[in-house]
């Protein structure tokens, strides 16, 4: 069983009495889901779903082809379908920030009661009336599986399944810091209650790769650069790239992970140029550098080995500074960061 802090229980508890008072609700996740996004709200629309309660999703960007394995994703719905539906309680999961889920929807989806928050960022905002905010989960799919435990409802398969999606991915594949025994404990669970085949799972994720993405990878890795010490490599992405392999900026994605596993490296950064010329700037450490105090000089955020930021400068200038400023932080080290986490 997990051991959890008085406060926890108290979060769990008082969330859990909201559930349980109310009929209809509306769940959604960050711009750009990944796998603990989809999993985590797909796992509590289940869970809702199996209490009676009447509850849709509803996402600013469409489900990425690669979960569209995962029980009932096609129930996710766009902005287009809200209409008048008003939910007496909105559920936001893995967003840091309310606009995370997309202004437009955020406006649309007002609820009449109340408005909860699920998130597991470091720099999460406690902008929901309840906010279930637990830095050290290892993902928000981790919280919600807490959830459901503390209702004591049995968790179901198609549940299990999304929970572990959202569990391996935000874990790298249980990779990095953030999984612990408790994580590898609650994953074993959920294969066991889900009955699938993990590996099935992992090449739904990541076996899907279109030749397309593959073709900007390797236009992305020529841009590598790598700084004198060894500490500090980059690279970068732009749009004429895209328009020469047939992608967009989320081929991306995942990109920085790999300049990260660079031997040597402390600090990976990769560069995105946008449509409007400002630029997109994920940061991975190995530990040394907190990125996520690193981008917030750049008014971004995240987590201490997993941060990004949006800057207002063209992306040559963005590798400078972001360069510049990462040497500073390796050159004068702080406090080791501890937690390890994804988006
Ligand atoms: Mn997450």
């Amino acid at each position: 069983m997990n051991t959890l802090h008085t406060a926890d229980m108290y979060n769990y508890g008082t969330l859990l009495a909201l559930l349980d008072r109310h009929q209809n609700f509306a769940l959604s996740t960050h711009i750009n889901p990944d796998g603990d996004a989809i999993g985590s709200e797909l796992s509590l629309y289940l869970f809702l779903t199996q209490l009676g309660k009447s509850v849709r999703i509803f996402n600013t960007d469409a489900v990425p082809v690669n979960y569209r394995f995962l029980p009932s994703w096609d129930s996710i719905e766009d902005i287009h379908s809200v209409g008048t539906y008003r939910p007496e309680v909105l559920v936001v999961l893995d967003a840091s920030t309310l606009e995370r889920i997309g202004k437009a929807l955020a406006a649309t989806l007002l609820p009449t009661h109340t408005l909860v928050n699920i998130d597991h960022h470091a720099t999460a905002e406690a902008f929901g009336d309840i906010n279930l905010i637990k830095p050290s989960a290892s993902s928000t799919s981790e919280i919600v599986y807490t959830l459901i435990k503390h209702h004591q409802t049995p968790i179901s398969k198609a549940c299990a399944i999304c929970l572990y999606t959202g569990l391996m991915f935000d874990t790298g594949c249980f990779r990095y810091s953030n999984a612990t025994a408790e994580t590898h404990r609650i994953a074993a669970e959920l294969i066991e209650i889900g009955d699938f085949a993990p590996d099935e799972v992992y090449r739904h994720v990541y076996e899907h790769i279109p030749v397309s993405k593959i073709r900007l990878l390797s236009e992305i890795l020529r841009t590598l650069q790598v700084t004198d010490d060894g500490k500090i490599a980059s690279v970068y992405a732009t749009q004429t790239m895209f328009l020469k392999t047939g992608t967009t900026s989320e081929a991306v994605e995942g990109v920085v992970n790999q300049i990260q596993a660079i031997a040597g490296v402390e600090v990976a950064l990769c560069v995105c140029e946008q449509l409007d010329g400002s630029t997109k700037v994920s940061l991975r450490s190995q530990g040394q550098v907190d990125v996520s105090e690193l981008a917030s000089e750049f008014e971004g955020g995240g987590h201490s080995r997993a941060a990004g930021c949006r800057v207002v400068m063209p992306y040559l200038s963005a590798i400078t500074a972001l360069v510049h400023t990462a040497q500073r932080y390796i050159n004068q080290p702080s406090t080791r960061c501890g937690d390890s986490l994804k988006d």
